[in-house]
């Protein structure tokens, strides 16, 4: 091994990785890069001592690319495409193909370490696993004795989508939380977008939209608030081939994305004002008369009864003066509609229900829920609209005669609208739109995330081992400092003591790092778990070393832009002293008394998941993942899965149900909430973007846009992408730089009331003035001074807690 460098990968791969990245940004699966790749592929398995092992990239940019991983004498020394069962989702990118720079990167953890100096100073003596787990035990145990198991919390952020040894429902974590039974720390990341569109249409967090692959079949596209080109490149080449194939692509975004770049039209909205514009439309639709009346009343709630009294569906036991059963309260397919002949029935046994009217039953005022639908859509004539999205009229009554009349069209989100403080109501406003014009449940047609999340395999079983007695609260992030203050959570006593942060680097990616950093130091004693040293674990009190990906044996099942469960097979041994986190799980789950709960194998892990009756409908077992390493979890060969197909929906009355006549916050401190604002598509102005007055002080909008070259910070440790990506840069239209006097190269302060950063400019006419970005992602120590992410608000909807990242506005100066 002549060749062999320092990081353990050799000269040769190195440089192949490097002209890789030439085609930086291009999804190399989809290129003539490819071929080049696969052609070097087939020599490379010649040479005898090269193994190929199957593998998964399964960090949080919504992948989960099928790879191969080239093991030479017990180390990875490249990555690979491998092949799809079906070849539409062959993908791999140059972060997936740098993951020997992070397996064996400096900064890798290389065994459990013990703060010697403050948190933070980046002090650290070697202990032994033996040492790090009995300290960390005994510090456990206490508190949980003294103080009750909500004393001890586990922070999770979106490390691993892995089933086994990762984070999301099922996965380690969460069967750890159900075990021990501790606290559950709530990064509220995400949260608004599908919280709004499942309580529409019934997918829950995990499962699926319509297949990538239908995007093919849509003949307009809105993609509004999402920016594919960069993240979620893997679904690109569906929407460049829809586009070829003669679909419109419209992009909704405030800046010329690299997606806007790329479609047939952009529609320039102004921040945080979505919602206003999905009403706009629809008030010029139904003005045309193109909404879909036959999908309304046979496919939606529209045409149920909903009272007068208190805003809830009319049942028949309303009717006959009983109480309306607590099953019957949670089911709109129970709620009464009004027969043309003036009988009322049960929703879908009325042969023409009426769609529109106010009626009295038995002496209770009742009026359709399509009725107070269009009593909302009327606050928001086109002119209206227009004034608040700063979208011409001319220009929405453009799109909604697209969207409306060349279907079937989908809408193509993703998190751009969720990351502001009225995030969910503008989410919902898309989601009625869909609704409103029969565009959901077909070939062609969806809103939401355009992919497969994933059939939730495994996930209730693996989630909640018998005996497990749940977690003993949940804690919302946002309001631990609050917690602090007051001794008390949401009305409850608070003592928490100690947290243990696994998969997540919160430090650098909640919003507002020094509220993050206070309620971190006021717990008495904090764990990490990584496979790097990250701002997050620089501040624990104990680190643990993570096993890379590669280097255990897993599942992945959840969050990919395709349809297929992959087995990731361990390609090597962990390297240096780290550990899997079943096994660093299983130890203390041992140690903190929750061993018989806790207690699974991987195998047995692989074993119960393919028992659940979702792998049971999916038709494949554990034998046939062995073998094949990928198989199919929704939908079929030469035909994508659609959600809700037929328009039946996973909603409790399998109806889309444009109004929610029970909609339940997830802000812990909702009393009191005037509910008129989440029964039915709402709007009002975004926080601090759309507050006039503060834009007096901070002017600039600041985005933080997901990076083409890290996810989130992950990659950060890979120095090869840091030589194309070198140093974070906040992006200024030409117009403020302008009256800045701030060029390409200058270093700029941006800062508001919460905090300050210091970075290199560079001017960027994609960007609407008062607008400016920052591709996130970056760690304390690469700012020129401060961190960005210092700068937002904490603040989330006072309904559905989020973390509303884009609803920053800031001051800017030339340093
Ligand atoms: N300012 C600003 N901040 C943001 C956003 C924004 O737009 N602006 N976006 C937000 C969004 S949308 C999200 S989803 C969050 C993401 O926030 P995080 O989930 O915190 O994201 P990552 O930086 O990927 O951190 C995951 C950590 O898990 C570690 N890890 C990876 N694999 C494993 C494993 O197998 N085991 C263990 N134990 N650890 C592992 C990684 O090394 C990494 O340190 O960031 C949010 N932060
Ligand atoms: N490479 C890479 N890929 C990733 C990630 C990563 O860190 N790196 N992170 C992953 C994660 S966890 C997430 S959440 C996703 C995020 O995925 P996306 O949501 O697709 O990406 P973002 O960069 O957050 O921004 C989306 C778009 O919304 C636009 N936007 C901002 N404000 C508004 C608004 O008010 N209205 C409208 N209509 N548009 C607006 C932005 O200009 C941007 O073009 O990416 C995932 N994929
Ligand atoms: S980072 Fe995402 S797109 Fe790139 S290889 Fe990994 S999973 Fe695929
Ligand atoms: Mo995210």
């Amino acid at each position: 091994m002549a060749e062999q460098a320092r990081h353990g990968f050799t000269r040769r791969s190195f440089i192949r990785g490097a002209a890789v990245l030439t085609a930086a940004g291009a999804l190399v699966g989809c290129s003539p890069k490819t071929r080049d790749l696969e052609e070097t592929d087939e020599k490379q398995q010649e040479a005898p001592e090269t193994q190929i092992f199957s593998g998964v990239c399964r960090g949080n940019c919504a992948g989960g690319c099928f790879l191969n991983i080239h093991v030479r004498d017990g180390q990875v020394v490249r990555t690979s495409a491998r092949e799809m069962p079906d070849p539409q989702y062959n993908r791999i990118c140059m972060k997936g193909l740098s993951h020997p720079h992070r397996i064996y990167s400096a900064e890798r953890l290389q065994y459990p370490l013990r703060r010697t100096g403050e948190r933070g100073d980046d002090q650290w003596e070697r202990i032994s696993w033996d040492e790090a787990m009995g300290e960390i035990a005994e510090k456990w145990n206490g508190y949980v004795e003294e103080f009750g198991p909500a004393s001890v919390g586990l922070f999770t952020g979106s490390g691993n989508y892995g089933l086994v040894n990762g984070m999301s429902t099922g996965g380690v974590t969460s069967r750890f939380l159900a075990a021990s039974g501790i606290a559950y720390l709530n990064q509220t990341v995400d949260a608004a977008a599908n919280f709004a569109t499942s309580r529409l249409l019934g997918m829950g967090y995990y499962s699926s939209g319509n297949e990538p692959a239908d995007m093919l079949n849509a003949r307009t596209i809105l993609i509004w608030g999402a920016n594919p080109a960069i993240s979620q490149i893997q679904n690109m080449h569906f929407l460049m081939e829809a586009r070829d194939n003669g679909t419109k692509l419209i992009a909704i975004d405030p800046m010329l994305s690299q997606t806007a770049a790329r479609s047939d039209q952009w529609i320039p909205v102004r921040s945080g004002t979505d919602g206003a514009l999905a009403l706009g439309m629809m008030n010029y639709i139904v003005e045309q008369g193109w909404q879909d009346l036959d999908f309304l009343r046979e496919h939606s709630v529209a045409p149920c009864l909903v009272k007068e009294s208190d805003g809830k569906f009319l049942r028949q036991a309303d009717l006959d003066g009983t109480e309306v059963s607590a099953e019957d309260a949670k089911n709109a397919a129970t709620a009464l509609v009004m027969g043309a002949d003036g009988a009322t029935g049960v929703v879908g046994t009325v042969a023409d229900p009426q769609l529109e009217g106010t009626f009295e039953v038995n002496g209770i005022k009742a009026t359709t829920a399509y009725s107070l639908l269009l009593e909302r859509i009327a606050e928001y004539p086109v002119s209206r609209a227009a004034e608040i999205t700063g979208v011409s009229e001319d220009l929405i009554r453009d799109v909604a005669e697209q969207y409306a009349c060349n279907t079937p069209s989908s809408i193509y989100t993703f998190f751009g609208i969720d990351h502001y403080w009225n995030g969910h109501w503008s989410q919902g406003c898309l989601g009625t739109l869909a609704i409103l014009t029969g565009n959901v449940g077909k070939p062609g047609a969806f809103c939401g995330f355009q992919e497969c999340l994933g059939s939730g395999l495994g996930n209730a079983v693996l989630a909640s081992p018998e005996g497990a007695p749940g977690q003993a609260a949940k804690y919302n992030a946002p309001f631990l400092t609050k917690a602090f203050d007051e001794g008390e959570y949401a009305g409850e006593p608070f003592n928490l003591k100690m947290a243990m942060f696994s998969h997540t680097n919160a430090v650098t990616n909640m919003a507002d790092r020094n509220d993050t950093l206070s309620w971190m130091n006021r717990c008495e004693f904090l764990v990490g778990a990584d496979m790097v040293m990250t701002d997050t674990m620089r501040y624990c009190d104990i680190v643990l070393p993570v096993a890379h990906w590669f280097e255990k044996e897993d599942v992945f099942v959840s969050y990919a832009t395709h349809p297929f469960c992959l087995y990731q097979e361990k390609a090597v041994e962990p390297a240096f002293e780290s550990r899997a986190d079943i096994d660093i799980f299983n130890e203390l789950a041992e140690r903190v008394g929750c061993g018989d709960i806790f207690k699974i194998t991987t195998e047995e892990y692989l074993e119960q998941m393919f028992r659940t009756p979702q792998a049971q409908a999916m038709g494949a077992d554990l034998a046939t993942l062995k073998e094949k390493k990928a198989v199919r979890q929704a939908g079929e060969e030469g035909e994508a899965y659609v959600y809700g197909e037929g328009g039946v929906f996973a909603t409790t009355s399998k109806l889309a149900e444009l109004y929610v006549e029970n909609p339940v916050g997830s802000n812990p401190y909702t009393e009191g909430w005037d509910l008129a604002k989440e029964h039915l598509a709402y709007w009002e102005p975004a926080l601090q973007v759309g507050d006039e007055e503060r834009r007096k002080t901070y002017p600039i909008q600041l985005l933080s846009e997901h990076s083409r070259f890290r996810t989130h910070t992950q990659w950060f440790e890979a120095d090869m992408l840091k030589e194309i990506d070198t140093e974070p840069f906040i992006k200024l239209s030409p117009t403020d730089a302008a009256t800045y006097g701030i060029q390409t190269g200058d270093q700029v302060r941006a800062y508001n009331e919460l905090g300050s950063v210091v970075l290199t400019a560079q001017i960027n006419p994609g960007l609407p003035q008062g607008m400016a970005t920052c591709p996130k992602g970056w760690e304390a120590h690469e700012f020129i001074e401060g961190s960005f992410t210092e700068l937002f608000t904490k603040e989330g909807n006072p309904f559905c807690s989020n973390q509303a990242y884009f609803d920053c506005t800031v001051a800017i100066e030339k340093r």
